[in-house]
């Protein structure tokens, strides 16, 4: 943005002010200092050059080299930073997230390039390599599951699998150790491409709207008795994904997949359209075309209706469940109506948009762009909402709080939308889970 000034203040500050050898906390969380404090750090010297950027990046890896110091290798999620410092004998939790497994790869691999001290790649390679190992053996051959054991034995152990909360950067990061490395490592194509194969089959499916709009939504597979099962779900979180596939289809020549994820960068763009106040809240669940070839609202509005019977009762209308629980057409139920300030939909419109360069999708960035400012600024700065779903006319109770991901990605992807391709190129750049961009080795 041209803010050298800024920039120079703060880098001054990161390197006389901010020690990684304390905290004042009593714990840390592995994977988030890795994305935010790690990320951040290496893509300010990405972009910068200033080598005090990359000494105080590589304090964070040192420091969170020794999360992974434990008898299988595994990161502890929630890390007593003290009790390590003071020699404690550690092992992981029986169980990790998927997330917090697998997001370590692009941000530890950059810190091996840079700091030319291959230690931090060999951890997260091995992770992968228990991954690559483990993604055509689970209930869902080519997903792994949000909630995983530590071992190639007990990986396949949740039964819930999605691009959405908890499991969401350990895919994004397959395409992105593509772009990272120019392809140079098979594996990460491989698994990238399983995964989508199977998320084609399992996780995406065609919501019936009113306008018949031909978009895709990233749900959710449940493993039943009877076989995995799509959900109709829809996450904020999982609207990372038409980004995902538009970058990963490009960057692996199958065109089908940047189809894919324009259909579903649509969809978040039709939630958004319809959402409360023109806003996506953070879940909901919403109805499938029964036929995603052909899908007409008029013909299907019975499927919406026994849906709404079946969740809420036969007791009342339909009429007056969608009126007294204000659902907008074609939505079930509203389980999560915060709004935190989110950037996974406009993440996948800019992406869609270097990547195909429809201008389109400017108009429709701005439109999310007003619905959020409106209901979201303060005298100060964006507020997260505690619930956009009320009464037409009822002020929004804003909940005094930003997380750091509204200045690091959601205004960082309008702001580059409405930049100039060369700005941050995808052709040399490529974003982390945070959108710190982090130079490719490959052009
Ligand atoms: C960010 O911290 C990252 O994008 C992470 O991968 C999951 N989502 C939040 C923002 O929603």
């Amino acid at each position: 943005m041209g803010l050298k000034d800024d920039f120079y203040a703060a880098v001054d500050a990161v390197h006389s002010n901010i020690s990684f050898e304390t905290t004042t906390a009593s714990q840390i969380s592995t994977f988030e200092t890795s994305i935010r404090f790690l990320g951040g750090l290496l893509s300010a010297y990405d972009l910068s050059g200033d080598r005090r950027l990359l000494s105080k990046a590589r304090d964070v890896g040192d420091m969170l080299y020794k999360a992974f110091d434990t008898p299988e290798r595994m990161p502890i999620p929630k890390w007593d930073f003290h009790a390590a410092a003071e020699g404690a004998v550690q092992s992981s939790p029986g169980a990790l997230l998927l997330a917090e497994m697998g997001s370590y790869s692009l941000d530890f691999t950059r810190l091996s390039l840079l700091t030319k001290d291959p230690k931090y790649y060999e951890v997260a390679a091995r992770i992968t390599d228990i991954l690559y190992e483990t993604q055509l053996k689970t209930k869902i051959p080519g997903l792994w599951p949000t909630h995983v054991g530590l071992t190639v034995q007990s990986l396949d152990a949740g039964g819930d699998y999605s691009f959405g909360a908890e499991a969401d950067s350990a895919f994004e990061y397959m395409a992105k150790m593509i772009a990272l490395l120019g392809d140079q490592l098979p594996q990460y194509r491989e698994m990238y491409s399983r995964s989508i194969e199977a998320a084609a089959q399992r996780l995406f499916y065609r919501p019936l709207t009113p306008d018949n709009e031909d978009i895709l939504i990233s749900g959710t597979a449940r493993n039943l008795a009877t076989g995995p099962q799509t959900e109709t779900t829809a996450q904020h979180l999982s609207c990372f994904a038409g980004g995902m596939l538009a970058l990963g289809g490009r960057l692996t020549g199958n065109e089908s997949h940047v189809n894919m994820g324009s259909k579903l960068t649509h969809g978040c763009i039709w939630l958004y359209k319809s959402g409360p106040r023109g806003l996506l809240p953070e879940a909901c669940t919403l109805t499938a075309c029964p036929d995603a070839a052909s899908c007409d609202w008029d013909r299907n509005i019975d499927v919406w209706y026994d849906a709404l019977r079946y969740r809420y009762g036969s007791s009342r209308s339909v009429e007056d469940i969608i009126a007294d629980n204000r659902l907008p057409s074609g939505w079930v139920y509203i389980q999560g109506s915060y709004y935190i300030l989110r950037p996974e939909a406009i993440e996948s419109v800019f992406v869609l948009y270097r990547v195909t360069g429809d201008r389109s999708l400017m108009d429709q960035a701005w439109e999310m762009w007003t619905a959020i400012n409106d209901a979201s600024i303060t005298e100060l700065a964006n507020s997260a909402i505690d619930d956009i779903n009320v009464p037409p006319g009822q002020l929004l109770k804003l909940s005094d709080s930003m997380e750091s991901f509204w200045l690091s990605e959601t205004l960082k992807y309008f702001y580059l939308l409405y930049s100039e391709p060369e700005l941050v190129s995808l052709d040399e750049w490529v974003f982390n889970t945070e959108a710190h961009p982090f130079r490719r080795m490959v052009a």
